[in-house]
């Protein structure tokens, strides 16, 4: 594991209002040769809106838009569109993120979920289709869409505290088959609750999913898991220490102490880069060599 020598890779922008407070949790997409890094900004006002920055690499940052390419648009998510998680199937680039609604009581986040094309989503048409509730008023969040069906529905992982579940669904809209699939444990980096970190990454061996975990100093870490890929239900290993803990100045100080959390990642060739938020503030990256991911033979 290796954090980015530069990190973080972006900071807020002082100028831009709404991206003024923080830069952090990013979704990934690699797609002809760049990599698209949608990354949720807090504004002077509070909300949280998504931005844009590319790169070619991975770690250097190409370009970086002035404007968000994803607004709160209904009352589900009037305080914010945070966290969001992107997944390409087919033509179709999925995107799962958590509404945030705070001006009523009790207090709400949820999940949301939109899809785009896959070529608006290269060329910067911000066409996002319907925004969907999967389950209107449940306090859910850290939802990503497996990058592949199964028995030809979609999977979705998401976060009833304090364990990560599972739905599918045909449609997107509607969903069944919950059920719990990952709980925290005892006295371990993720004794508290546990959620999904980016999307699951398809290897041979299954899919490499990376989660992140909760303890009780409320320390955010990272781990790895791998699920099998006929039933991503079956977790076949699970990390017994975290892959990344906070412990650099930009992962312990900022909004919310002592986080690092992804929503994130991209594979280039042997390397899994991971993009993640330093505590609440700011966005950072790391590569892993998949060859040191993967539990030995
Ligand atoms: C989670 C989410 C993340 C945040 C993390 C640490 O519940 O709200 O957006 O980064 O807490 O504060």
């Amino acid at each position: 594991m290796k954090r980015f020598a530069h990190n973080p890779i972006l900071e807020p922008i002082k100028n831009n209002a709404w991206e003024s407070q923080a830069v952090f949790n990013a979704a990934a997409v690699y797609s002809e040769g760049l990599v698209h890094i949608v990354y949720r900004a807090l504004g002077t006002d509070n909300v949280s809106r998504l931005g844009l920055a590319t790169s070619n690499d991975g770690f250097t940052i190409k370009e970086r838009f002035d404007t968000p390419v994803f607004n709160p648009v209904n009352h589900a998510e009037r305080d914010g569109c945070e966290d969001p998680r992107l997944t390409v199937i087919g033509n179709q680039c999925l995107m799962a993120y958590t509404a945030f609604r705070n001006h009523d009581y009790p207090v709400i986040y949820q999940i949301s979920l939109t899809t785009i094309n896959i070529k608006d989503f290269v060329n910067r048409n911000w066409n996002w289709k319907e925004r969907i509730l999967p389950f209107p008023g449940v306090r859910n969040k850290d939802a990503v869409i497996l990058p592949g069906k199964v028995d030809g529905n979609y999977v979705m992982f998401h976060r009833i505290e304090p364990s990560i579940c599972v739905a599918y669904s045909e449609d997107l809209k509607k969903w069944h088959g919950f059920k719990s699939i990952m709980e925290p444990r005892d006295k371990m980096w993720d004794s508290l609750k546990i959620g999904a970190a980016g999307t699951p990454i398809e290897l041979n061996e299954g899919y490499l999913f990376i989660y992140h975990g909760v303890d009780e100093k409320k320390h955010y870490s990272l781990g790895a898991a791998l699920l099998d890929k006929s039933n991503p239900e079956k977790i076949l290993y699970r990390s017994d220490k975290p892959i990344l803990t906070p412990s650099e100045h930009y992962e312990c100080v900022g909004d919310v102490p002592n986080v690092v959390f992804s929503c994130g990642n991209v594979q280039i060739d042997d390397q899994v880069i991971v993009y993640y938020g330093g505590a609440d503030k700011v966005l950072c990256g790391a590569s892993y060599d998949l060859n040191e991911l993967l539990p030995k033979k």
